[in-house]
């Protein structure tokens, strides 16, 4: 065993000594949202981010300000916090009048500090309120008429109308059954893609809201709409025989809400006036693709005045019976675009471009050749052993768009309401291939990238990226297990798996924030939770037991009570916890209902999915974890956490009746799985690893746990894991003493582990540990994606470790938190950040002749308590007496130094043996 990590003789210290600088108030978000439009919550919540330079900032005290003008004037004011002692800089809710529906409100903050008794202010921020009720949608959903209701044609629906007179605002709510992109007068609104993003369509579609003040015209006006099936219709198309969609015809409803000048405001558009014409998009289809002709685009289609020949009167839709909800996150975007990196010449002679980057979107392109000429471009994830373009594992998703050209030599050719995972393109119908003409669209939701890593091994680089580019490619509205086969689904179990490393990387708090929204909905009223969200009965309805196959299976369902909780860790807001809590108890409800002696009994789970497993295995190497143990192992975790956000919410008697089911659940795991010399029932790795990452033994048992873990690493020489296992493989070894164990799994590179589809040329997560083998073939061709983000959970242990960034339970959202870094001797320097909500915490440290350099910066109004090993063999010394004033406290021990640190930059160098 490796208790100690790195070995110091001596630790010298330095740090920039720094005046009290000036403190500035920035990042100000509504709701976590920058200058939001069309947000109804009632009572929003403010944060804000304190930027000072100077060492251990508290903020003592706020005041909010919110006006609907920008001078914050007497009679404009809704809320004057008054100045309130707090040292809360996020999530502080709104508590002023009732705000009103379509309507800007400006706020700002002052903060004080313990540093300087003078109050830094914020600039001036806003956002934007929507319709608030749905009485305010008084239009009725559009649509084509009976005859075009089954045509695979995108329609384009126009309206006109008039401004006359002077006006001081102007939004646009709007939504639809189908996906939109609405224009005016000839301009596209908005940059959002695949609007209004996929949620639990039978119970509540989002509505977005576009200010669209500067695009209006004195006089004739044309708002124009176009509409496809998305994920409403045809999603699932290739597969008959299941019910998948949520409806028969696809559909739009929209209020353009104008202010003027003289006090009036008014919705503006005749919903009697819409009419509609098909245009260049033929047939649309999220996992097909999308067939375009140019030669029928109408550029004028949306401008007002224009005449559209054959134009049809558009039909008033059924009434839809769900809620019409407003949007929480943020919408999916172009974020990247990509070069094309190589022209190949198969050897059967197709011509593809290699992007160099397994990515979601598109590519678009433009081309000199003539009108009429027919292009087709088709996507995969990869090239099959002998060089060939392998599309077998897309199953029945043709990810193919074919435009036929219009002679336009400055068109820029693309699809619309389609997506398509690829890194390999070939193309058909253009014999001289430049490739500086085509390029990748890389699409997803418009998160903000919060983490950062980079190491001295480039191969662990890679798989950092690896892993980012994986939660790029699949998160798309919804956090889905795959973006290219007939597939792409919200699975629950692959979501809670990822969402730690996920919250790492990227500010996922909306995204989740409306997914359990989702997931909420879609939970059966037994409480069951199905494995995907949203829900469209991809699985078949019926399993063995009568209840539904995809609902209430272990590991997936628990994405009700393991990502709301983990959310409250890393974002800090307790409304995510009390927004889901009743889910979490229905879900936890369920799990009861179906005991018997407090063992869950439902049969059907889908176990510790993807687990090393052999083909012929007639001597039994296969990791085989118990679905029966799992499913007891998850029920105690899922209700420890239950008890847990019962605790913060101060749910009293919860707290006592589900500490009592613990108890004795937790004794039914012992009794059922843990034999009398503490061996697991099923002496795997995923058993060892749950047990004691869940803390569901007895000391004594805890170590024997430990043991045999390693024993089994050791007797098979990997990891055995599958998709539940494998988040907490690693953190159960660095926890109980094993970094060198985890170190060791982590920088493998054969078959099966994280680097071996790293030395395999991946560029994105694997579904599978041998998605390609050893000798390039593939294994299990309709199920073996390139991108599919579970084993990247890995991700998060990373941060963790490398970086040393943990989080600390009893102050979530990192108000405080631990810096505890491996220093490990395979690698020179480590380099990681991370984007707090209170700002940035960054931790970089290198080797260099025989010392270590170590550089942490804390944000303001937080602390962190920074734990470094020491040698048994001696201690080190603080250098630097001058750093000793800014350490808060220290102690010190046999094995650590333990210092927690105010906000500020420290940098330390240590003397290493
Ligand atoms: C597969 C999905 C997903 C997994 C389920 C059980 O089809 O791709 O990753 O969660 O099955």
């Amino acid at each position: 065993m490796r208790r100690f990590l790195f070995t110091t003789l001596t630790l010298l210290i330095c740090f920039f000594s720094v005046n009290a600088q000036k403190t500035t108030i920035t990042n100000l978000e509504v709701d976590k949202l920058i200058s939001p439009l069309g947000l109804d919550n009632k009572n929003p919540d403010f944060s804000w981010i304190i930027k000072s330079e100077d060492y251990d900032v508290v903020q003592t005290h706020y005041q909010i300000f919110v006006a609907t003008d920008e001078i914050f004037s007497k009679n404009s004011l809704v809320w004057d916090s008054g100045k309130v002692s707090s040292d809360e800089s996020v999530y502080v809710n709104y508590l002023g009048k009732e705000l009103a529906y379509d309507t800007q409100y400006f706020w700002t903050v002052k903060v004080w500090t313990n540093k300087s008794k003078r109050s830094s202010q914020s600039k001036v921020s806003s956002w934007k309120t929507g319709l608030m009720d749905n009485q305010n949608w008084k239009s009725n959903w559009i649509t084509v008429n009976n005859e075009d209701m089954t045509s695979p044609k995108i329609p384009y629906f126009i309206n006109d109308f008039r401004v006359d007179s002077k006006i001081i605002s102007a939004n646009l709510y709007i939504t639809s059954r189908g996906v939109y992109e609405a224009h005016i007068n000839g301009k596209r609104i908005g940059d959002a893609i695949l609007t209004p993003g996929w949620t639990s369509y039978s119970n509540r579609i989002q509505y977005q809201a576009y200010d669209v003040m500067e695009m209006l015209l004195t006089g004739e006006n044309r708002i124009g709409v176009i509409l496809a099936d998305g994920w409403y219709r045809n999603f699932r198309q290739n597969r008959k025989n299941r019910i998948v969609d949520y409806g028969e015809r696809t559909s739009f409803i929209s209020e353009l809400i104008i202010s003027y000048e003289d006090g009036r405001k008014e919705s503006i558009i005749d919903e009697k006036n819409w009419s509609y014409n098909f245009g260049p998009i033929l047939s649309s289809s999220i996992y097909n693709g999308e067939s375009v002709d140019m030669n029928l685009k109408n550029s004028k289609w949306s401008f007002p005045g224009h005449k559209n020949k054959n134009s049809k009167k558009a039909k008033t839709a059924s009434r839809y019976k769900g809620f019409i909800d407003y949007t929480r996150n943020e919408m999916i975007k172009k974020r990247e675009v990509l070069s094309a990196k190589e022209l190949i010449i198969t050897p059967s002679g197709d011509k593809v471009i290699d992007f160099g980057q397994n990515l979601v979107g598109w590519v678009k392109f433009k081309s000199a050749l003539p009108k009429g000429t027919e292009v087709k471009l088709y996507h995969a994830e990869v090239l099959d052993k002998k060089g060939e373009f392998y599309t077998t594992n897309l199953r029945k998703a043709e990810q193919k768009n074919t435009f036929i050209l219009n002679g336009d030599e400055d068109q820029i050719y693309e699809p619309v309401f389609t997506f398509q995972g690829f890194r390999y393109l070939k193309i058909e119908g253009i014999d001289k291939i430049n490739i500086k003409d085509f390029k990748a669209v890389a699409i997803y939701s418009d998160m903000e990238f919060t983490g950062q890593l980079t190491t001295s091994n480039k191969l662990i680089n890679q798989l950092q990226q690896n892993i980012q580019w994986g939660q790029r490619g699949n998160f798309l509205d919804v956090p889905t297990d795959c973006p290219q086969r007939d597939e792409r689904l919200g699975w629950t179990g692959d979501a809670q798996a990822f969402f730690n490393t996920a919250g790492f990387n990227m500010d996922v708090k909306n995204f989740f924030d409306k997914w359990l929204i989702d997931l909420t909905y879609d939970q059966r009223s037994d409480g069951a939770v199905p494995g995907v969200v949203p829900h469209n009965n991809y699985l078949g309805p019926n399993d063995s037991e009568g209840l539904e196959g995809n609902f209430g299976r272990t590991g997936w369902a628990d994405a009700a009570t393991i990502i709301p909780w983990n959310s409250f860790l890393i974002y800090g807001d307790k409304e995510t916890l009390e927004r889901q809590y009743l889910s979490m108890k229905k879900w936890i409800g369920f799990m009861t209902k179906n005991s018997i002696n407090n063992l869950f009994q439902k049969r059907d789970h889908w176990g510790d999915w993807l687990f090393f497993s052999r083909d012929d295995d007639n001597s039994g190497v296969s990791a085989v974890t118990s679905k029966k143990l799992i499913a007891q192992a998850f029920y105690c975790y899922s209700t420890k956490l239950l008890i847990k956000a019962a605790k913060v919410l101060d749910y009293k008697d919860d707290l006592k009746v589900y500490s009592e089911l613990y108890q004795k659940i937790l004794k039914a795991f012992n009794d059922e799985f843990v034999t009398k010399n503490g061996m697991l029932i099923s002496d795997s790795q995923t058993s060892y690893v749950l047990a004691l990452q869940f803390d569901l033994l007895s000391k004594k048992n805890r170590e024997i746990a430990v043991e045999r873990l390693i024993d089994n690493i050791n007797d098979y020489g990997h990891l055995t894991t599958g998709f539940l296992g494998t988040p907490f493989l690693c953190h159960v070894l660095s926890d109980n003493g094993k970094h060198a164990k985890a170190i060791e799994l982590l920088l493998r590179k054969e078959y099966p582990s994280w680097l071996y589809p790293v030395t395999k040329g991946a560029t994105t997560i694997w579904e599978r540990w041998n998605g390609i083998k050893p000798d390039g073939s593939f294994q299990y061709p309709s199920m073996n994606s390139f991108n599919h983000y579970a084993y990247g959970a890995i991700g998060e242990w990373m941060y963790a470790n490398l970086m040393g960034l943990k989080i600390n339970e009893n102050y979530p959202g990192f108000k405080r938190f631990t810096i505890k870094p491996l220093f490990d001797k395979n690698f020179v320097n480590i380099d990681g950040s991370f984007k707090s909500s209170y700002g940035k915490i960054a931790v970089a440290w290198s080797r260099k002749n025989g010392k270590l350099q170590l550089t942490i910066e804390i944000p303001a109004n937080t602390s962190s308590d920074v734990i470094l090993n020491k040698p048994s063999d001696g201690s080190w010394k603080l250098e630097n007496p001058k750093l000793i004033s800014k350490i808060l406290s220290k102690e010190e021990n046999k094995q650590k130094t333990l210092l927690l640190l105010g906000s500020g930059k420290y940098n330390f160098s240590f003397v290493a043996n």
